[in-house]
């Protein structure tokens, strides 16, 4: 048995009982996939990553890929290998794959499900794997010609990588210097460093794509001014395969890490030695655009990892506290000879638990919402190809129009209510995994420290998810500035209206009041948060240093949202389970399981939604006082 503790039956609970994912399964775009086979899916898949998937998490963070400066290679050990070829044989991943490379078309709440299985078990073999993500955004933007690149990438099994980050472009991706050069011929060549890079080298493909944003010479400063380029490790034929020359693009450098250690951290250093060759993607200046197609998705990969782990994490603490005997029972404190007891008898250890199942279950609940906005955007998508005579396979048509025109053109509501989702499923999701899996650790005590339980392990590869993919701050900052003023607070009220829509819907059922009082004061405590920060933000017009209250209140709001979102949706999932335990025939196994979600949004609602009644005071109180402190004062 492996390190890993999946919980499909929760899995299966949002998609099938709360979510109606079922509904959509057989038909339209899905019409390949009925409920039936969505369910194998996932419980082969869960089979896969309990087994072997998970057997290398251990070894290796033990014995982690090996650099060699002077080849410029990596060698990745074998245990790991043999856990990716288990991964790639079973090809569940052309669930990610346009239907034109080979893949099948399925819903992202059924493609994020499967994604939160591999995630936990061993979360680098979903990294590595991401190739055919990465070859659908060349099928949806690339040219004709460049679409060839796409299906070779899948046919070939060939890496990819998104390639931003530089020494001294991080959260500000504008900063970059990398330049590119026209060619006569067309293409470009590339010039600079870039840090950081996941999947950069190793050998577990014969060529590596990877997706550069670079800056062509004359091009304007700042983000606007980048465009992203295909950058091959090797050249190759484009209608055949074959690998050519190697390509400019040397990885001189692998970090030495505090965890997720068997995804490889690379600096890449292009046109050094030799030219660096890369393809204008869309042969269009459209780089930042294009490569926040690749962020969100890997936003939103970054929060399933986090809440996945939590969620490994959580049972584990559950199993430890069932069989840790210490101390005795809090009401025979007193007496010495009293038996002495689990620690899950402990009223500490409950609350530290059920704390835990809450951020691991409403997390879960966050994200695969989210994931069935996805579904709905997808249906549109094949609802509005199909009008048009052209059925979409699997994403937007191919793009001469830039991507910022068809955003602009096309976003619909629920287009909007996804993005306002994206940063809470990642930001709140990743800070809230780190967090309670602090609390997971603790359940095990000294023991938990120790490398014989995989804790430490998960707290370590945990702590990346909220800083890479834009860290906590900048999806704050996206989430306000962004998500919520920019849009004129169109997702925002469309999220609102559905919470109100369903509190109205319970208003009736007198065993939910509680939790019904405590998400309705939440959702008002949120809605006044944001209206004083638009208060901020308008008096900044008057003094300027006033957007520094909103600044400091960015994470804040980002938080509080997230725990209003988990908060509505355990209520939604207990007003599920309330209506399963009216019924009969229940197994033991599922009468608990809905006990658990009654139990555990009756938790949350009582002891942490009263918290963003000081949160909102605290928004409402800012002032400048600690924009206004000296440096020297810290
Ligand atoms: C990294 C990787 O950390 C770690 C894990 C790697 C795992 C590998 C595998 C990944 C799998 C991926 C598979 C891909 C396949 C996908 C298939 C899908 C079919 N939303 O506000 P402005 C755009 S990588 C959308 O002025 P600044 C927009 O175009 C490194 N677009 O920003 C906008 O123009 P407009 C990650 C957005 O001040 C333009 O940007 N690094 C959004 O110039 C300018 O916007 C980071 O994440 C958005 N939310 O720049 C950097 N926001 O306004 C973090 C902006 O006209 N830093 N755009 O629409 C930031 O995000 C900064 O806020 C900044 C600021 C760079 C955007
Ligand atoms: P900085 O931007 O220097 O931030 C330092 C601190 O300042 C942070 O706390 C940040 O929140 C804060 N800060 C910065 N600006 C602001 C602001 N405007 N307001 C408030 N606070 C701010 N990059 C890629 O391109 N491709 C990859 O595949 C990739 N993989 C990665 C894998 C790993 C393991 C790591 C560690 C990083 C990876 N990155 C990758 C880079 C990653 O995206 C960046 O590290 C991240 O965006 C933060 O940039 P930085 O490290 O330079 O920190």
């Amino acid at each position: 048995m492996g390190h890993y503790k999946s919980n499909l039956r929760d899995i299966e609970f949002n998609l099938f009982e709360v979510l109606g994912t079922g509904d959509k399964l057989g038909h339209g775009p899905f019409s390949e996939i009925d409920p039936d086979t969505a369910r194998g899916i996932l419980s082969e898949v869960k089979a896969l990553a309990e087994g072997p998937l998970a057997a290398s998490y251990v070894d290796s963070d033990r014995n982690p890929p090996v650099f060699d400066p002077k080849t410029n290679t990596v060698v990745v050990p074998d245990s790991f290998k043999k856990s990716y070829k288990a991964w790639q044989d079973a090809e569940w991943w052309r669930l990610e794959t346009t239907p034109d490379y080979g893949g099948t078309l399925a819903p992202r709440s059924l493609v994020w499900s499967i994604a939160e299985l591999v995630l936990g078990a061993n979360p680098a073999i979903w990294m590595y794997n991401c190739g055919p993500a990465f070859a659908n955004i060349i099928h949806e933007v690339g040219t004709a010609e460049q679409q060839k690149i796409g299906r070779l990438m899948i046919d070939r099994r060939w890496g990819a990588t998104m390639v931003l980050t530089e020494p001294d472009a991080g959260s500000d991706v504008g900063a970059g210097r990398t330049k590119a050069t026209q060619q006569a011929d067309g293409t470009w060549h590339i010039e600079g460093v870039k840090r950081f890079i996941t999947s950069g080298e190793h050998d577990m493909s014969d060529n590596i794509v990877h997706y550069v944003l670079a800056r062509p010479e004359g091009a304007g400063p700042g983000t606007k001014g980048l465009s992203l380029f295909i950058v091959p490790k090797f050249d190759f034929d484009w209608d055949t395969g074959e690998l050519g020359e190697r390509n400019g693009a040397f990885v001189t450098n692998v970090e030495h890490k505090m965890g997720l250690k068997a995804s490889t951290t690379c600096e890449v250093r292009f046109g050094e030695t030799v030219p660096a060759k890369g393809w204008l993607l869309g042969e269009i200046h459209d780089g930042i655009a294009q490569m926040f197609k690749v962020i969100e998705h890997a936003r939103m990969m970054v929060g399933t990892k986090a809440y996945s782990e939590l969620s490994a994490g959580y049972l584990a603490a559950l199993d430890y506290a069932k069989t840790r005997v210490q101390s005795a029972d809090l009401t025979q404190s007193t007496d010495k000879t009293a038996p002495r007891v689990t620690i899950i008898h402990h009223p500490d250890v409950r609350r530290q638990l059920m704390t835990q199942k809450a951020y691991a279950e409403g997390l879960r609940a966050v994200a695969l919402y989210t994931a069935s906005v996805q579904d709905r955007i997808q249906i549109a998508e094949f609802e509005a190809g199909a009008e048009a005579g052209d059925v979409p396979a699997g994403g937007l048509a191919g793009g001469e129009a830039s991507l910022q025109d068809k955003a602009r053109r096309h976003a619909s509501v629920d287009e909007r209510l996804n993005d306002l989702l994206l940063p809470i499923v990642k930001g709140v999701g990743s800070e809230r995994s780190y967090e309670q899996l602090g609390q997971a650790l603790q359940v095990f005590g000294g023991s938990g420290f120790l490398q014989d339980y995989p804790l430490e392990q998960y707290i370590r590869d945990n702590k990346i998810d909220s800083l890479y993919e834009g860290t906590t701050a900048i999806q704050g900052q996206d989430f306000f500035f962004r998500k919520i003023v920019r849009d004129k607070g169109v997702a925002l009220g469309a999220l609102s209206g559905e919470i109100q829509a369903f509190l109205d819907s319970i208003a009736e059922e007198g065993r939910l009041k509680d939790e019904h009082a405590a998400v309705s004061k939440a959702l008002a405590e949120v809605g006044t948060m944001v209206g004083a920060m638009i208060g901020q933000l308008t008096s900044a017009q008057e003094d300027i240093r006033n957007i520094y209250k909103v600044g400091q209140n960015t994470t804040r709001l980002l938080m509080s949202c997230g725990d209003l979102a988990i908060g509505w949706l355990l209520l939604r999932q207990a007003k599920v389970a309330l209506d399963r335990l009216d019924g009969n025939g229940l197994s033991t196994s599922d009468k608990a399981f809905y006990e658990g979600k009654l139990a555990v949004a009756r938790f949350f609602s009582a002891t942490v939604l009263p918290e963003l009644v000081a949160r909102r005071k605290i928004v409402e109180a800012t002032d400048n006082a600690l924009m206004d402190a000296a440096e020297a004062v810290f």
